[in-house]
């Protein structure tokens, strides 16, 4: 009758840095469509694993499709249009992944997010992702959009400097975050993937990391 609830919902669930939504499955919808576009996307421009500035080789299997993708090798962190692996231009951006991107954004409370790279990267059991800042973009002010497929995993979320202790979010296949406004340039990064067999990705987690990375357009250009 009287029953304190000491676990309802809201407060059993870690409450998010500001800036940061999470959209539990908002990718269910299009999984399929999504599966099919990073299939043509991966045979025109394949995973691979690339070479940090000091010289490590990333334990993320990486590519991109868009204008502009984001690449690391002995030389530094950047952008490029070109995939140096073909010389040529990186796939185009799916139309299926366009229309995901805009959708969460709007979900998140940005009215017109349009990426213009779509950094798609691939981790086996044991992979991961050590803390670090996404500031190779031009403009601030746009969010990240990333979307989860295959293999859980856990986020980690810093704050705005190394320091501070990271919070640790479980993420599934299809879930969604938008990060923005002050969580921007949080620290960030994901822990080793737990070996598992996802029904349709098999041993592997996928993440889409969408991002404005280029100038803002202005009206429309
Ligand atoms: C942005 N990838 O490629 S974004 C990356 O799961 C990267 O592969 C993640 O970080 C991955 O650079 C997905 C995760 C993320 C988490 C926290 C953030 C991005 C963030 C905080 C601020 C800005
Ligand atoms: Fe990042």
């Amino acid at each position: 009758m009287f029953e304190l609830e000491l676990f309802s919902n809201a407060s059993a669930r870690p409450s998010l840095p500001t800036g940061v939504t999470r959209l539990e499955g908002f990718a269910l919808e299009w999984q399929d469509a999504l599966l099919a576009a990073l299939t043509q996307v991966i045979a025109a421009a394949p995973l691979r694993h690339m070479l940090t500035p000091g010289g490590q080789r990333m334990s993320v299997a990486m590519t991109n499709c868009g204008a502009l993708g984001w690449i690391t090798d002995r030389r530094g962190y950047r952008y490029a249009a070109l995939d140096p692996r073909s010389g040529e231009p990186w796939p185009a951006l799916p139309e299926v992944i366009r229309k995901l991107a805009a959708a969460a954004g709007l979900a998140a409370g940005y009215a017109s997010f349009e990426p213009d790279a779509c950094l798609i990267n691939c981790y086996a059991p044991g992979a991961r992702m050590s803390l670090h800042q996404d500031r190779d973009e031009q403009d601030f002010g746009a969010p990240i959009v990333s979307v989860s497929l295959g293999l859980p995993a856990t986020f980690l979320i810093g704050g705005l400097t190394r320091r501070e202790r990271p919070l640790r979010l479980p993420l599934a296949h299809g879930d969604v975050v938008v990060w923005g406004g002050p969580a921007r340039l949080a620290y960030h990064g994901v822990a080793p993937v737990v070996d598992g067999l996802h029904p349709k990705l098999g041993r592997q987690r996928i993440n889409l990391t969408l991002r404005r990375a280029g100038a803002l357009k202005l009206n429309g250009n």
